[in-house]
């Protein structure tokens, strides 16, 4: 059963006309749930290829095949453990839940259902029951909020110091990445821009900068357990620092159009000194747009 897709040529035959959709064969044919293998194996020398004509050859698996002993794909940032663990500990919370309230529901109707005979009392309700239902998850849930606060705060109620800074512009229904040129500032002609295609060092704290030039998106890093809106009209600002080399899913997680599911791009970490390299490469490619007339 081969249910890979060829997502270089799915992404290389959007861009540049991101503003058609792409035939309905080729999005139903995507398989989910999916997870992506790495390209790039872990510590390989090989810089990533570069946005023109990129072709890695990485592919979509079954998540099952991936990694059939874990329901997330292998967390690679600082903080993706501490999401993994406050994830499992909520859906164990809400899944007992969930199973508990379920089999009473079934009990209930099972047990009082219609019987011939049998006359059906009226009933006003329960305060005491009431009380102790609606207090008890209330309770439970400002305890898991309590506990998730430490980790929240760590995630987005700060940006660690670092000089290393990305910014990413969203549109219908492209990733646009742009790197400080040379003169180590943005929004000059010098500025690297590629599409779908984000590079970042590893062990090192990239401060990531989130715009939007249409509607709402969302910078979706499953490996990293990073998502977060990119808004028309705001910046703003998240953080990752990746612990393991390699090829890893970009996707946007907010229904953003008819080619939200095509919007996707890779990212690729690389030990720093191959950063350094890939990224003077990049810059010198840059052909600076003219200034405009006096
Ligand atoms: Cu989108």
């Amino acid at each position: 059963m081969n249910q890979s897709v060829d997502f270089d040529a799915r992404r290389d035959a959007h861009r540049g006309r991101h503003h058609t959709p792409p035939p309905a064969a080729k999005l139903l044919t995507c398989p989910v749930p999916v997870a992506y293998k790495p390209a790039v194996a872990a510590g390989s020398g090989d810089p990533p290829a570069s946005a023109a004509g990129a072709s890695p050859g990485g592919e979509f698996l079954p998540r099952g095949e991936a990694d059939s002993m874990h329901w997330l794909p292998e967390g690679v940032s600082t903080y993706s453990p501490s999401i993994d663990t406050m994830f499992y500990v909520i859906l164990a919370v809400t899944g007992v839940a969930f199973i508990v309230t379920e089999a009473l529901l079934f009990y209930f109707a099972l047990r009082y259902r219609a019987r011939q005979g049998v006359r059906a009392t009226y009933t006003h309700g329960n305060s005491r029951l009431e009380m102790i239902w609606t207090i008890v998850p209330a309770v439970m849930l400002v305890l898991l909020g309590l506990s998730s606060r430490r980790v929240w705060g760590d995630i987005k109620g700060r940006i660690p110091p670092t000089d290393q800074e990305v910014v990413i512009v969203a549109s219908q229904f492209d990733w646009e990445i742009h790197y400080k040129g040379a003169d180590g500032q943005f929004d000059t002609p010098d500025d690297v821009v590629i599409h779908n295609d984000m590079s970042l060092p590893v062990n090192k704290p990239v401060k990531i900068r989130l715009r939007s030039k249409d509607v709402i998106h969302s910078f979706f890093v499953p490996a990293f357990r990073l998502k977060q809106d990119a808004v028309p009209g705001l910046t703003i600002d998240v953080w990752v620092e990746a612990t393991k080399t390699g090829t890893y899913e970009i996707a946007c997680a907010e229904l953003c159009g008819f080619g939200h599911g095509t919007m996707r791009g890779q990212l690729t970490v690389l030990e720093p000194d191959e950063f350094q390299k890939w990224l003077k490469e990049q810059e010198a490619n840059v052909v600076p747009a003219e200034a405009p007339p006096a």
